[in-house]
């Protein structure tokens, strides 16, 4: 093998890739993002993902492989398990899901045969595909009964999901979802689960990093499982973790995701999740979540203010979804007009919306990446407006439209060199 095999980097050896990877670079740099599951991990995340481990083959787990020269593989999974038991409190992780989708399907695979019966948020009421949604093996496989949210106030109806948990006694219950931006009752959860005896899960993918932040109630010592990703408000690699405090799940669990539904480890993703969960424990972290949290509440204030619709009518969150039929527009069109400007948010359904996604009337978006990058109060009072303002002007004349959008374009490029990312 020739040295430039080995050292000779992406730029010289495959100019397509090469060039891919720099747009997304320089996109990431100049776009607003707001999309509520993306973020921008640390340049030490982005050094572990890229790093030589990703040529190592494990199955098993720490001390117990199925292949030899694993002891640098084992000190990076343990270094997920102690800092994710650390950050959560609890007693047992599963470090290896490759995301947040295969940690569910694990949990199912641990604790369902094919036929049970699941009780999860509707995916037009902020669930999640691998909760029960019909073109997933998880709706193709169980019984799924899916529960909604109030016309009114867009929030759980907790003596709904009693009466559907009492009448269809499910096996497992399930809370949290991908836009659902309200906390939730896991008190009141788990007296459900408990008087039909099914096993609760929440998936807190979406708000791990303000569990983490100590700006969100955590779902440990409620459920008997807690699914997340390390993307999204955790702020790291892409992939997932499954956190117990049951000894008899743990053993169900750890097998259900190798060799149930994964076999060999993604180490360089795994060494990716430990930096994060490292920089999860630190007081910057702390501080980050909680302005996480002030910043989406901020966003939604100010689109109300302007007369723009609010589901539920704000956040617990870092996630806003916005009815923007109350500018009579659709998700689509919504994410469009902020596209063209440089705003990076998508079209989402909101409760009791249509199946079509050409017709969803809802955009969802979040705070997580905008402050990672440093934006602050006086900023997102800035975006917020930026929004209201492009929504109006998409009805009012093509001058007006197009002077909002070029003052807009310009806002937009100068928050985004003043708070530069990977300078
Ligand atoms: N679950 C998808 C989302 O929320 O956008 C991807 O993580």
């Amino acid at each position: 093998m020739t040295t430039s095999y080995f050292n000779a980097h992406l730029a010289e050896r495959d100019a397509l890739i090469f060039a891919a990877l720099d747009g997304e670079k320089k996109r990431q740099q100049s776009q607003i993002e707001l999309i509520a599951s993306e973020n921008t991990v640390s340049q030490a995340t982005l050094d572990a993902l890229g790093s030589v481990i990703t040529n190592k083959s494990v199955e098993g787990y720490p001390g117990r492989r199925f292949h030899g020269g694993a002891d640098f593989a084992d000190v990076v999974e343990q270094a997920v398990i102690d800092r994710a038991k650390e950050l959560f409190g609890v007693a047992f992780v599963n470090a290896q899901p490759h995301s947040g989708t295969q940690a569910n399907q694990a949990v199912f695979f641990a604790v369902l045969k094919p036929g049970d019966t699941v009780l999860s948020l509707d995916l037009a009421a902020g669930g999640h595909l691998s909760h029960g949604a019909k073109p997933n093996q998880s709706g193709r496989w169980f019984n799924i009964v899916p529960y909604g949210v109030d016309r009114e106030s867009g929030r759980i109806n907790y003596d709904n999901v009693e009466q559907l948990a009492l009448e269809h006694q499910p096996k497992l219950l399930i809370a949290g979802g991908s836009s659902y931006p309200r906390a939730i009752d896991f008190a009141r959860m788990r007296q459900i689960a408990d008087k039909v005896g099914a096993i609760f899960l929440v998936d807190m993918a979406h708000f791990a990093g303000l569990v983490a932040a100590g700006v969100h109630t955590s779902p440990v010592g409620h459920a008997d499982i807690v699914t997340c990703t390390t993307t999204k408000t955790l702020r790291g690699a892409r992939g997932g973790l499954i956190l117990t405090n049951r000894e008899d799940l743990y053993k169900k669990i750890q097998s259900a995701v190798f060799p149930g539904v994964q076999g060999s480890a993604h180490l360089a993703t795994i060494a990716g999740k430990a930096v994060c969960l490292g920089e999860a424990l630190t007081d910057e972290f702390k501080t980050y979540g909680a302005n996480v949290k002030l910043n989406a509440q901020l966003l939604a204030e100010v689109l109300q203010r302007r007369g723009v619709g609010i589901v539920s009518g704000g956040t617990d969150s870092h996630l806003v979804l916005v009815d923007v039929s109350s500018k009579g527009l659709t998700g689509q069109q919504a994410q469009d007009i902020l596209g063209a400007v440089n705003i990076t948010s998508n079209k989402n359904p909101i409760p009791f919306d249509s199946a079509k996604p050409s017709e969803w009337k809802g955009l969802r978006l979040g705070s997580s990446a905008g402050t990672t990058r440093g934006f602050g109060k006086g900023e997102f009072e800035i975006i917020g407006n930026l929004i209201a303002d492009l929504f109006e002007a998409a009805t009012g004349t093509e001058e007006e439209r197009k002077g909002v959008e070029d003052r807009a374009r310009k806002t937009v490029a100068d928050l985004c060199a003043t708070f530069p990312i990977y300078a």
